[in-house]
């Protein structure tokens, strides 16, 4: 089957091509996607014009919202069959793939039942004449996605933008799309009217360079690397439109010394070793009180000895790290961090068995990190924590801030005047106060402060982001 579906077609690319799907726990191929590039941007973006003028355009709010919340319905049905590609695809465990799909499938109903529930307003103006100021969509919107959470990203950036009325092109990553494949074909199958949702598979620098630069978008949302945001942010600003970014981070967990530590250890082993550590909102670096240092390291030890690593099928508590330039990667901050003096305090197993040629790591714990090292400031996107002390809280939120990202911090104390103002000082686009993800509801606006991007996804903020305002005068005297 084609993996380009433009205009509620299956199709293959212009140019022909196809791009090798890699299995992360084998090393091996195991299917092939299509390598969609600029003349398939191109159909797809007129496909999505099209549709606004048509029968989507045509919509009220309140049959968007129906059509999705039915897509929402739908993916419940076909649960274990999207989770069951998407462990394949990115060699998560099968629990973790489950409550994936079970997340796509509450963007759609959330945003299908918001749908009809965004107002606008009316202002006071000169004698004679009605003001209101309504919310309208973008237009074409342009959804570039990365590969750790494929299907939750396609809910995450795809139902706001079409609650909102936008007619969608997504370029899904080249390392993992499977489950949003079938998720077109699902949205289809809800009554999506053709054009409304458009899909692209192909490399970054081909399919997704041309739909950022396509001058007939209207909008951007991109979630990658810092590197390729710049790219994508250039490019819009070179089309003026506005764009999205969702760059990842560096998260600290601050563990002051009257925390619950039966609370705070295992949601600290939790935040840095699931999905891999391939999650934008992992809590990468653990700052721990002085006092209190030795203690809390014993227990996250103990936490990531028990952490066991394998295939989907063996549904352990995480799985490999994507591909071999991203093992490359991760291996790489762990060897170079050995070979700079920095103490392995503990590492977990990987499971008696695993096939050869996966990209397995052995998910790690570094003590006594210096503040300037590569591990204490760089996203490693890999199951690798890094401790450091800190010795009050004015040096606590000196070390929390003391990085280039911005996207999520966690704070574990009992002292109420410290949590607040801990949470007013972080510089980070979520604060989480004795939890950590707090199951990453679809409700909490999400997104970055600093190198880690601008603009909110998430939430009903994302129904701000993916629309636009008009304001209407009408002279009546
Ligand atoms: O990301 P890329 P990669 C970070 C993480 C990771 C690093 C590299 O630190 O180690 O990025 O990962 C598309 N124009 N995150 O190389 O290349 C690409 O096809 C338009 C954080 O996989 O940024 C894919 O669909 N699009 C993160 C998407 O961008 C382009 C999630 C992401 O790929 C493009 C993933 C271009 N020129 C990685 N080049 C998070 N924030 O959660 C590539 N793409």
């Amino acid at each position: 089957m084609s993996t380009l579906l433009i205009e509620g077609k299956w199709v293959t690319p212009v140019e022909g091509g196809t791009i090798d799907v890699i299995n992360p726990c084998t090393g091996d191929k195991f299917t092939t996607i299509e390598r969609g590039r600029a003349a398939d941007i191109d159909l797809a973006v007129k496909a999505a014009q099209r549709a606004l003028d048509g029968a989507w355009g045509r919509l009220t709010a309140t049959e968007r919202g129906r059509i999705l919340q039915r897509f929402g319905e739908l993916i419940l049905k076909h649960n274990e069959e999207l989770a069951q590609l998407e462990a394949k695809d990115t060699g998560k465990p099968m629990t973790v793939a489950r409550n994936d799909i079970t997340a796509v499938a509450r963007y759609f109903e959330f945003y299908g039942g918001a749908a009809d529930k965004v107002h606008g307003q009316t202002i006071p103006y000169l004698n004679g004449y009605n003001v209101s100021v309504v919310r309208v969509p973008h237009g074409v919107t342009a959804h570039i996605i990365p590969w750790n959470y494929p299907a939750q990203m396609f809910g995450r950036t795809l139902a706001p933008a079409l609650a909102m009325g936008n007619a969608t092109v997504l370029k899904p990553s080249e390392d993992a799309c499977l489950s949003v494949i079938r998720l077109g074909e699902l949205a289809q199958e809800a009554g999506l009217p053709p054009g409304a949702l458009n899909i692209v598979t192909g490399y970054g620098h081909e399919a997704g360079a041309a739909l950022t630069a396509h001058p007939g978008i209207n909008f951007a949302t991109f979630t990658g690397s810092p590197e390729v945001g710049v790219m994508v942010q250039e490019a819009t600003a070179k089309n003026s439109v506005p764009c999205v970014l969702e760059l990842g981070g560096k998260s600290p967990q601050v563990v002051f010394n009257d925390a619950d530590l039966d609370k705070a250890v295992p949601a600290i082993v939790k935040a840095i070793v699931q999905n891999a550590g391939q999650t934008c909102s992992a809590g990468s670096r653990l700052l721990i009180q002085q006092d209190i240092y030795d203690k809390v390291m014993e227990r996250v030890s103990a936490g990531f000895a028990a952490i066991r690593v394998g295939t989907p099928e063996m549904d352990l508590d995480c799985g490999p790290i994507i591909n071999s330039k991203q093992h490359g990667r991760v291996s790489g901050f762990i060897s170079d961090s050995v070979a700079s003096g920095i103490p392995v305090v503990a590492e977990a197993q990987l499971a008696p068995g695993l096939p050869a040629g996966g990209y397995f790591v052995k998910p790690t714990l570094f003590g006594a990190v210096p503040r300037d090292h590569n591990l204490a400031c760089k996203e490693v996107f890999g199951p690798v924590l890094t401790a450091m002390p800190f010795t009050d809280e004015e040096d606590a939120v000196r070390l929390a801030n003391a990085t280039e990202y911005g996207l999520v911090a966690g704070v574990w104390t009992e002292n109420g005047g410290r949590q607040a103002r801990m949470a007013q000082r972080i510089q980070s686009g979520q604060v989480f106060i004795n939890c950590y993800g707090a199951g990453g509801g679809v409700e909490l606006p999400f997104g970055g402060m600093k190198k880690s991007g601008h603009g909110r996804e998430k939430g009903f903020l994302a129904l701000e982001e993916m629309s636009t305002t008009k304001t209407i005068v009408q002279f009546y005297n």
